[in-house]
């Protein structure tokens, strides 16, 4: 008789009941209001501002357009510093504004931008830091703001991991000029797609422009500003937002008993390193990223990778290759000058996390791990 395995993914999405969305949706049917800034997008909009303790929020069709929308709302010019251990989508949007995006590595401990490494990048060309909060780790916002305000540069934080994060207390997109998030279906929290622009700061008109260039520039009927996109969220996005954010609580919860799982079983083991705690952080459990050194551990990141994959369990490489080493950046950039990033690149696996993954799931994929 032949034994069917249990297929595990990376992420699944959190969803609310069907009834539940079906009831949140029923007023879009009677309005016939389904975009373009309705009442669910306001609802959610004034909902998560005050779950992010965030001053300004504006929603986007997804992560990516609010973080390429915004640097152009704020008129960044010539080099951005960032990393390039993070998705696509980073790089992307600076590219995508004709800037260049100048590689830092990052640091070892919590594979966010190195701090110590920024002030030798920065040129009179630099017009911003653009770091990454990768897998909901923290960046070092403190060191980040001192040398931003001592050069004069601008920060924009891609916090597209770490929905409702803290940091002492503070909503973790109040620091650096804004962020931006992502509410893509695989993330802790989801709109299906969705992103959204969050900012303390009373940044001179930024929520104006935001709101005029996510929406083709116009700013009334007959005055178009800027030149403009097409980013807005919709209403059944919105409303599946309104829906899994009563749930959010107990989302986290479940993905924190997931976590404690892994590291319980994970910790310790010689050649395998997973992620700290981060002192006066609130995490949200976003990712669980392993990294394995294949001359302690025997076996290496992309053994590891296809011995799961055998076992029908589809963790991912989160996050290889660097951005700075894409085909479509051929030619462009060092590789070398971004060493840490590079052989984390190598190690690094991101295991199956969702809230509904089961305990005995991730047993099973610890006992394949540690061949047990
Ligand atoms: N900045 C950073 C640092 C980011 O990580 C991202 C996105 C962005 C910016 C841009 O934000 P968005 O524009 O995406 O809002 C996924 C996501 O598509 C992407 O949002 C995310 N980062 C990235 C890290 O992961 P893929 O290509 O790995 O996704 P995919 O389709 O292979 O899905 C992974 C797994 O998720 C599937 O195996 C099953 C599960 N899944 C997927 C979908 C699409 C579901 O359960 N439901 C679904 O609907 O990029």
């Amino acid at each position: 008789m032949e034994i069917t395995m249990e297929k595990i993914l990376v992420t699944r999405s959190s969803m609310p009941e069907l009834d539940e969305y079906v009831d949140e949706i029923k007023d879009i049917f009677e309005s016939h209001w389904l975009t373009n800034m309705g009442v669910k997008h306001n609802q959610l909009e004034e909902k998560l501002a005050e779950y992010l303790k965030v001053r300004n929020i504006l929603l986007f069709s997804n992560g990516h357009m609010a973080l390429e929308l915004l640097i152009q709302a704020m008129g960044l010019t010539g080099e951005v510093i960032t990393t390039p251990f993070t998705f696509a989508s980073t790089t992307h949007a600076i590219v995508r504004n004709g800037l260049t995006p100048v590689f830092c590595d990052v640091n070892p401990e919590d594979y966010t931008i190195d701090v110590t490494k920024i002030e030798e990048l920065i040129t009179d060309r630099t017009s911003a830091i653009l770091p990454v909060h990768v897998y909901g780790h923290l960046c070092d916002v403190e060191a980040i703001d001192s040398i931003a305000k001592k050069h004069n540069l601008k920060v924009i934080y891609d916090a597209a991991h770490t929905f409702g994060e803290e940091y002492k207390g503070r909503g973790v997109a109040t620091f650096g000029n804004a962020s931006i998030f992502s509410f893509h279906a695989t993330k802790v929290f989801n709109t299906i797609e969705g992103g959204a622009v969050c900012f303390n700061s009373s940044e001179n008109g930024l929520r104006e422009k935001l709101y005029g260039i996510k929406n083709f520039g116009i700013w009334d009927e007959e005055l178009i500003k800027d030149v403009g996109a097409n980013a807005k969220m919709n209403e059944f996005q919105a409303a599946m937002g309104l829906c899994n954010l009563r749930h959010i609580d107990r989302e986290l919860a479940k993905r924190k008993a997931v976590v404690a799982r892994y590291n319980e079983r994970l910790s310790g083991v010689d050649g395998i390193r997973i992620s700290k705690e981060q002192k006066d952080v609130t995490s949200n459990y976003a990712y669980y990223p392993v990294i394995f050194e294949p001359e302690v551990f025997g076996r290496s990141r992309d053994d590891i990778y296809e011995l799961l994959k055998v076992n029908e369990i589809y963790a991912r490489k989160y996050f290889y290759p660097l951005t700075n080493t894409f085909d479509c950046y051929k030619g462009m950039f060092d590789m070398g000058n971004t060493p840490v990033a590079l052989d984390l690149s190598k190690k690094v696996l991101t295991l199956p996390l969702y809230a509904d993954l089961r305990l005995d799931q991730v047993d099973r994929i610890c006992d394949i791990i540690l061949g047990k």
